[in-house]
């Protein structure tokens, strides 16, 4: 067998003995075993292109906060969500095929399979983060691409978001769900006005730090904040750790990932007590709060944190807009929400709560589900969707007073200004601040709203972490057969006790996670679960 797809695929030989699996997150590994999947990632996302008549495909090449010998890759589906499931199971079975003629095949029997023309055109954008190893990997992709015929877009470097971003807006150009320019300048131009437009002449207190990880989201920041309104106006801005000239610097001591596993600022951070600060991921989808309290205490505010303040402070507008009857928001948590979080969500802002197991695809669709759907997982991936029915409504309300108009603008501003296609840090955090403006908070009032229980967050290397089995969005056991039931019995010896393990999706080990009411006892319970997991 020959012709340009063995040929391609013959360039970046397979590495002998290696298993990939498309994960919660893509193909994610140490960058060097790489280029052979990179390749077969191309042709699938020709295909996938082709099985929906051509619509563009994102392929971003990143490996997010993992260190920066890493990488991976992840697809993009039209609409900026991420890959279908049934198409994960290809991209695994694809990249997992040796020799170049068994790739072939393949790619022909997923074709006739799947009833897919392959004269029809493919179209794919391409995108990588500031890993060293990304230009290598990214020629990879394109001999595949070239290999199956397909038209490339290649936009550079973007942060994730960016990249779905494109893909959405690319993909609704000209209808009447047009999403934006595909432009990184439109990019910017959308999210800055609709910041300008929902602060409504309210100005942020203080400056805002933000770590960039040393990653993508630093230069992509920086070119945000130009087309920002001046500082007098509206938001200071300090960027730090923002260096991609050094990739080996990526995630090292700073990052999203960094701040919420250690309980602390990046050792580079300079500011004060009471000034608030952020850390983006190395791709810039997670975004996490954070300052020093005047006891110079450092003090989270993570996914959950933003979750409710974004879920009370829309709730506030759309009852002030006159609209409470007609659009009801819920919160999509997963099991690592802390509980105090999620009582706080149903009890003091009266909302619904649901639960999903972890990865960003499970939270999304729970929140497709809902008319405002705000989701985001503890670690601070996430955003807010508006349904079709939502937006519809909202687009035909007439405000029967001032007030109501005024309320009605900022959601208006609100939808423009959240990224509807993925969590994006960026927005995000423009998001963030737009509701302290309004509410005239600082991080210390923010963190004020409830108190965290005290937590701990184990990872238990096992012998075979496949036979952890869990049920109801991953807080019980099914597997081994017996171990939730000791789990449930340590969980009853503390006060607010909750307890759960799963295996991870991205590390080879299982992790542990225990509240209770105080930290010896949520430490206690952690290291006696861990104990029983072993
Ligand atoms: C992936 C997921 C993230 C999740 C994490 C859990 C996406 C884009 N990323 O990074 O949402 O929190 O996995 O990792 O879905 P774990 O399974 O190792 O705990
Ligand atoms: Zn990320």
């Amino acid at each position: 067998m020959s012709g340009p797809i063995v040929e391609a695929v013959q360039k970046h030989p397979a590495p002998e003995g290696l298993i990939y699996t498309y994960g919660t997150a893509g193909f994610r590994t140490k960058a060097d075993v790489l280029d052979s999947v990179l390749t077969r990632v191309g042709l699938v996302a020709a295909l996938r292109s082709r099985s929906l008549k051509g619509k563009w495909i994102g392929v971003m090449i990143t490996a997010s906060h993992n260190p920066p010998e890493d990488n991976g890759v992840k697809l993009v589906e039209p609409l900026g969500n991420m890959l279908q499931e049934e198409w994960e199971v290809i991209s695994t079975d694809m990249a997992n095929k040796v020799s170049a003629e068994h790739v072939s095949k393949f790619y022909h029997d997923i074709a006739a399979q799947y009833r897919i023309d392959l004269e029809t055109p493919a179209r794919v954008v391409v995108a990588r983060d500031t890993r060293a190893s990304g230009a290598r990997l990214l020629g990879c992709v394109m001999d595949g691409l070239k290999a199956a015929g397909a038209e490339v877009k290649d936009y550079g470097f973007l942060t994730t978001p960016q990249l779905h971003y494109m893909v959405r807006c690319l993909n609704t150009e000209d209808t009447k769900d047009a999403y934006g320019t595909p432009t990184e300048n439109g990019y910017y131009e959308k999210f800055s006005h609709a910041f300008k437009v929902a602060l409504k002449g309210k100005k942020p207190s203080g400056s805002l730090t933000v770590d960039c990880a040393n990653g993508v989201g630093g230069p992509k920041l920086t070119e945000l904040i130009k087309h920002l309104p001046p500082k007098e106006e509206a938001l200071e801005i300090f960027v730090i750790n923002d260096n991609v000239i050094k990739p080996e610097s990526l995630n090292v001591e700073c990052g999203a990932d960094y701040v919420k596993t250690n309980q602390r600022a990046p050792p580079s951070s300079k500011a004060g007590a009471g000034d608030r600060c952020c850390s983006l991921d190395g791709d810039a989808d997670r975004v996490v709060y954070y300052f020093k309290d005047m006891n110079n205490v450092f003090r989270l505010l993570d996914g959950d944190r933003i979750a409710t303040l974004v879920a009370s402070f829309l709730g506030d507008q759309i009852r002030q807009a006159g609209l409470a009857d007609s659009i009801k928001i819920g919160v999509v948590q997963t099991a690592y929400a802390n509980g105090a979080a999620t009582q706080y969500v149903e009890q003091h802002l009266k909302l619904k709560v649901d639960c999903t197991p972890t990865g960003v695809k499970h939270l999304h669709h729970a929140a497709e589900k809902l008319d405002v759907g705000v989701y985001f997982e503890a670690n601070g991936h996430g955003t807010v969707i508006f349904s079709d029915d939502t937006l519809e409504t909202i687009a035909k309300y007439e405000p029967k007073s001032p007030g109501q108009k005024e309320a009605l603008d900022v959601v208006h501003a609100c939808i423009d200004l959240i990224n509807q296609s993925v969590g994006d840090a960026l927005s995000d955090m423009l998001l963030v601040e737009v509701v302290l403006a309004h509410k005239n908070w600082g991080p210390q009032e923010w963190l004020s709203t409830y108190t965290d229980l005290p937590n701990r967050l184990l990872k238990v290397i096992v012998n075979d972490r496949k036979i952890f089995k869990t049920t109801d969005a991953e807080r019980r056991l099914v597997s081994p057969e017996g171990l939730q039931a000791q789990i449930d019995k340590e969980v009853q010896k503390v006060r607010q006790g909750r307890s759960f393990a799963r295996a991870s999706g991205t590390e080879d080990a299982v992790r542990v996670y225990a509240e209770a009411a105080t930290k010896a006892e949520a430490e206690d319970l952690a290291r006696k679960v861990a104990e029983l997991v072993k």
